[in-house]
């Protein structure tokens, strides 16, 4: 065993010899502004867009962007205005770094999401809703959508983390979804390609009469953060593809709006000489939008009204017109987006095929609705209204117009041009288009900050776009998703910035008020944090345990820098082998990783989180285990040993430490190193308690967190003078090196506290 010596083993001297070393280096003459600009080619137009987005060292961005994370089956996170990419949420697809379908509590989760018995790993993720509490958003929980396996998910933003994932009972697929209610009492996803509902087989000679697509309800109960499929509902309606959908607000509350794409009922089949999907789907000059009287709806659910399919209530398209739910108004053909506007009054619907964006006047059409003024029925029917009487203007913006998000200015609305691969900025009320700006390329979906909330808060939109083709270094024929920042807070549209995404098609996003998102830094020691309880299996230091039960070991482990406890497994080849592992840190940012080599075991363990890895140890042999976080300066020896056993092995393990090599004089030695470093952390310690340290959350957090390590410092002294008293100089001279280990942490803890104090001093930040 060699000892490091003094300069790899006392951190404020590396720090003295960093700054040797920068004081002798050569001095460059600093460029300026002008320089620099000329350097890079840059005009005063990127340096103006860059000063707005650029978000200095150490500082925060403004919003929180969620974005879908479309086939990968995560959701992303960026800050708006720097784009930088904060974290990607595991929701449909394992992601080993957040241990997501590797530890057993999260696989609880995946398995939420099983459809007829068959592990589903991944998602075809398209839209996210944040929570809502009086039509703008709060901050508290998102869901999201699966289009290929219809399913939702819930992830509390609490924690950032998956909680739920509900299968759809009913639906094939859907890609509306998901939306929230107001006051997120409901969560919608509706269908989209039609299909038997229930998943039975009809053929599809029998499309009009047994194919039908629908719309779920999910009640979302806040308190518990969950959706309840026991008390959620559908509603049955014609095979018309029904798309993406908008709740109602203020004016047009208890409503909800679904548009829909092939109401021609056309049943592709270009290889047996039929004219394909594409051209028969949009045959008409209309398709319908839905438009459901959901809080009617949610009575007649509550009432029995409904046909019980796979155990699940239905409302039937003969009940829904007898109780006067839906009613159809022809839009302009393949439409996607149907968006309200913040106050409710207006309904706006692009049709990708109509030069036209229709805005349509609630007033209008709910004064047809109440005086039963009903143009005609479809095949179903289902009571029609007149398209004109249900409008109130029409604005040609350009070519492919989509999706629409809202200004802070009363009428301003933005709206996607796919085909013209374009912003409009116009007013909806006026019907007026007022500036368009050109995107690369292909916008799909745009969103603006609170953008569909009945409070836009404007300042920034951003662009997602369905090509990036020639706008970042070329990287393979599979491109990045690309989005851009635009600014909308002056008079013409500005153009910001470029972001690639490499990791799926983002499809919607939305913008959350940094301010409103409050997530926690640590769990309640021993929290399994998919079900936010405590762990059963929660361990506390010292309550570390190896129990075997016939052919199943279970390990009750903890977790903390730098070491594992256990930090030696013997196991038998075949044993069943789970591992609960603690978190005991509480501070900031400290999470460890476990892993066993060769076993496919991983997970992450977040301050105060308690989560499990589960194996058959079928294989004989010596496994390292460690901690996969470089944690602390000593992460690499968070480490140990699994040890498999060959069946029939008869062991002859002798003692682990039998050599004596440190003596009385190594251990005097490394005492005077404990009480000089005890010296400098009475130092920093002083200099924190003269400042008003109080008044920084983050500084008062590292206080704790140094205070719990020079508590655990003190245990290891005591073992060093037990094992000093009875002058077993060996054993002294490690627990008084342990005792050391604690220290050294106090130490990194106390002078990051020491760094943020001057740093505010500095730039005034709270
Ligand atoms: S998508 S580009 Cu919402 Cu799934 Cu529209
Ligand atoms: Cu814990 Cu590395």
């Amino acid at each position: 065993m060699s000892r490091p010596g003094p300069f790899q083993r006392n951190p404020f001297i590396l720090v003295l010899c960093a700054l040797a070393l920068a004081w002798s280096a050569p001095v460059l003459a600093a460029e300026s502004l002008q320089q620099v600009l000329k350097r890079r080619g840059l005009s005063q137009q990127d340096l103006l867009a860059a000063a707005k987005t650029y978000v200095p060292t150490g500082e925060r961005d403004e919003f929180l962007a969620f974005a879908s994370g479309g086939q990968s089956g995560h959701v992303i996170v960026y800050g708006v205005p720097s784009m930088r990419i904060l974290k990607y949420i595991a929701v449909f697809t394992p992601e080993p770094w957040q241990g997501y379908g590797f530890e057993e509590e999260s696989k609880a989760v995946l398995a939420q999401g099983r459809i007829n018995g068959r592990d589903i790993t991944w998602g075809d993720v398209h839209h996210p809703a944040p929570s809502e509490t009086n039509g703008d958003y709060d901050g508290k929980y998102l869901f999201v959508n699966d289009k290929a396996n219809p399913r939702l998910a819930v992830i509390d933003l609490h924690d950032f983390e998956t909680k739920q994932i509900v299968v759809n009972p009913i639906f094939q697929s859907e890609h509306g979804g998901a939306f929230v209610s107001e006051n997120t009492e409901w969560v919608l996803e509706p269908a989209q390609y039609a299909a038997p509902l229930g998943g039975e087989y009809q053929p599809l000679e029998r499309f009009n009469e047994e194919y039908r697509g629908g719309l779920t309800y999910w009640k979302f109960n806040r308190e518990k953060g969950r959706l309840e499929p026991e008390n959620s509902f559908s509603i049955e309606l014609p095979p018309y593809s029904q798309d993406l959908s908008d709740f109602g607000k203020g004016a047009s509350s208890g409503w909800s709006f679904t548009n829909s794409f092939c109401s021609e009922r056309y049943v592709g089949g270009i290889e047996r000489g039929r004219p394909p999907f594409e051209a028969g789907c949009s045959a008409k000059d209309t398709d319908y939008l839905h438009v459901v009287n959901w809080r009617k709806a949610a009575q007649v659910a509550a009432a029995g009204k409904t046909e019980m399919i796979n155990g699940h209530p239905v409302i039937t398209i003969e009940t829904a017109i007898d109780e006067g739910l839906v009613f159809l108004i022809p839009e302009p053909k393949s439409p996607h987006g149907i968006d309200v506007s913040p106050d409710g009054k207006y309904l706006i619907v692009s049709g990708k095929l109509d030069t036209h964006t229709s805005v349509f006047e609630w007033a209008k059409v709910k004064a047809l609705i109440d005086a039963k003024d009903f143009a005609g029925k479809d095949p179903y029917g289902l009571p029609i209204l007149d398209m004109k009487k249900s409008l109130h203007t029409q604005v040609q913006l350009g070519l492919g117009p989509l999706h629409t998000q809202f200004d802070p200015q009363a009428g301003i609305a933005y709206t996607s041009l796919y085909v013209d691969s374009m912003v409009a900025r116009w007013d909806y009320l006026k019907g007026e288009l007022l500036d368009r700006l050109p995107i690369h390329y292909n916008i799909g979906h745009l969103m603006t900050m609170h953008g569909d909330t009945v409070k836009p808060r404007g300042k920034y939109l951003v662009s997602l776009n369905k090509l990036a083709i020639d706008r970042f270094n070329p990287v393979g024929p599979l491109h990045p998703q690309s989005h851009q920042l635009v600014d909308i807070g002056g008079s013409k549209m500005q153009l910001l910035y470029d972001m690639p995404l490499p990791l799926g098609e983002p499809h919607y996003a939305v913008a959350i008020e940094a301010g409103l998102l409050k997530p926690r830094i640590r769990y309640k020691s021993g929290t399994n944090t998919r079900t936010g309880e405590i762990s059963p299996h929660k361990t506390r230091a010292g309550e570390e345990r190896i129990e075997r039960d016939g052919k199943r070991v279970t390990i009750h482990g903890t977790l903390i820098r730098s070491h594992i406890t256990p930090e030696i497994i013997e196991v038998d080849e075949g044993d069943e082998v789970t591992i609960y592992l603690t978190n005991l840190e509480r501070a900031q940012d400290q999470t460890h990783g476990f892993t066993v080599g060769k076993y496919n075991v991983h997970g992450s363990f977040e301050p105060g989180e308690t989560a499990s890895v589960k194996f058959v140890a079928d294989t004989p042999g010596v496994y390292p285990y460690y901690c996969t976080e470089f944690c602390s300066a000593l992460h690499l020896e968070m480490q140990g040993y699994l040890l498999v056993k060959p069946k029939g092995y008869k062991a002859k393990v002798g003692d682990l430490m039998p050599k004596e090599e440190y003596g009385q004089a190594d251990y005097e030695k490394q005492v005077a190193t404990n009480v000089a470093t005890q010296a400098t952390i009475d130092e920093v310690v002083a200099f924190i308690t003269s400042q008003d340290y109080k008044a920084h959350p983050e500084v008062v957090a590292l206080v704790e967190d140094a205070t719990d390590q020079l508590g655990r410092a003190a245990e290891a002294k005591k073992k060093t003078e037990i094992e000093a008293g009875a002058e077993r100089w060996h054993s002294a001279t490690l627990w008084a090196g342990q005792w050391w280990q604690y220290q050294v942490k106090a130490a990194d803890i106390g002078l990051r506290a020491k760094n943020i104090l001057e740093e505010h001093g500095a730039t005034g930040r709270p």
